[in-house]
């Protein structure tokens, strides 16, 4: 089924100052293309309602025969794990533990259903907010957490899960997953490459150009943006004057939006972009219309630019919420069901925050390690500095 997506100009118009409101109603009456863009009024893939209702589709139903309710009951719980994960990591900010975190709450279903989609030997570039995606892939969420601690470069060994490390340079792992999928095709391996972006990050070059030669090398890539609204302070009117999916059309491959709170059309979506990629159908973007319940990280205070109203009614679309009311209305999921599982991911917060608490502090010198492959005769000047400068201290500490 296809429905009208949700409006979040209206409610950021509110967050604004009365005079600059009137000034965005005067600039969005004079140009078209900034209304259609953000109007909310497209078309979007969803299977599941935000009241919990199943709806079909003649189109995507097909790549979801598979899911059984114990299959429903699994995405459940993955987004429940992914949300309490999120939840721990916030608090240890908070606490002092993390120097800063980016939360992923509101957009478990885009994450999960797009994570569940990917095979073993698909390959993940993500940004840094995608926690639910790498809980999908098997990385233990303890190695999320050291790169935020400041303690590691990244955390875990990407080839092990084929999940790329977490990048924070906007945009620039959509040009990695590029080239990555390039080869993949040249190897004449049937798998497929996904790429995770947001809706600030397709106004960078680096978009454009992943776009730009993904189609003309028919690349087994899927460009997963997630419309989460906000490119921290901007809205998405300030990205773009069409839909985000609608960008596809000109490179020439297929977008698509779906229900980003939706873990089942979103799943059904994916799979249908990963297999085109699998079958040399090459690109395709898939826009993922979710919202970001929190702050864009934990530096963010968004009260300064968005109305509440606005988070409010994306709180009535809550990605778990609904998947709870359809197994509590439509399967024969027992209440001991969500008891055990609120317990099952209360261990994995305590564990979380043990690990985080024991991280070691790396060595001061590793800094200056990994580099360059070879090491360099600049950063070996400025290792003997340091190395001369903590040795100055009488204890030899800094
Ligand atoms: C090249 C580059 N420019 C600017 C930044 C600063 N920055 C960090 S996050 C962000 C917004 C990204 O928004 P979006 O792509 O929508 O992703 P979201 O954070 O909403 O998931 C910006 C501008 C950066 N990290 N890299
Ligand atoms: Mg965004």
């Amino acid at each position: 089924m296809t429905v009208d997506s949700a409006d979040s100009t209206a409610a950021a118009q509110k967050a604004q100052p009365p005079r600059k409101r009137a000034a965005a109603k005067k600039s969005a009456k004079k140009s078209p293309g900034k209304t259609a863009a953000a109007s909310g009024t497209e078309q979007l893939v969803q299977l599941l309602t935000p009241e919990g209702e199943r709806v079909k589709s003649a189109e995507y139903d097909k790549y979801v025969t598979d899911i059984t309710d114990d299959a429903l009951r699994d995405l459940y719980r993955d987004m429940v794990m992914a949300r309490r994960f999120d939840a721990e990591a916030v608090t240890l900010q908070r606490q002092g533990e993390l120097g800063l975190w980016p939360s992923l709450l509101g957009q478990e279903a885009a994450q999960v259903g797009s994570g569940r989609a990917t095979r073993d030997d698909d390959y993940v570039f993500p940004t840094y907010r995608e926690h639910g995606v790498a809980w999908c892939r098997g990385v233990d969420p303890t190695n999320l957490l050291g790169m935020f601690r400041g303690v590691n470069n990244g955390g875990w060994d990407p080839n092990t899960n084929n999940f790329h490390l977490y990048t924070i340079v906007i945009g620039s792992q959509t040009l990695h997953a590029t080239g990555y999928a390039m080869g993949v095709a040249k190897d004449g391996a049937d798998s497929a490459v996904i790429a995770y972006f947001g809706d600030g990050a397709s106004s960078q070059g680096d978009v454009a150009e992943s776009f730009t030669f993904s189609a003309v090398y028919n690349a087994p890539v899927v460009f997963f943006c997630q419309n989460n609204q906000w490119a921290i302070s901007e809205p998405t009117e300030k990205q773009t004057r069409v839909p985000l999916y609608q960008r596809a059309q000109g490179y020439g491959f297929p977008g698509v939006r779906v229900d980003g709170n939706d873990v089942l059309a979103v799943l059904a979506v994916t799979r249908w972009a990963l297999q085109r990629a699998r079958d040399g159908e090459g690109p395709t973007l898939v826009e993922a219309f979710t919202y970001r319940m929190g702050a864009h990280t934990t530096s963010d205070d968004p009260t300064k630019y968005r109305a509440d109203e606005e988070r409010a009614s994306w709180e009535a679309k809550d990605p778990i919420l609904r998947l709870r009311t359809y197994l509590e209305t439509h399967t024969d999921t027992d209440a001991a069901f969500f008891t055990d599982l609120d317990a099952e991911s209360e261990t994995l917060g305590k564990r979380v925050r043990e690990a985080v608490r024991a991280m070691p502090d790396p060595d001061r010198m590793a800094m200056f390690e990994n580099a360059y492959a070879d090491g360099h005769a600049l950063v070996d000047e400025e290792r003997a500095q340091f190395a001369a400068y903590q040795a100055s201290f009488a204890d030899g500490e800094v």
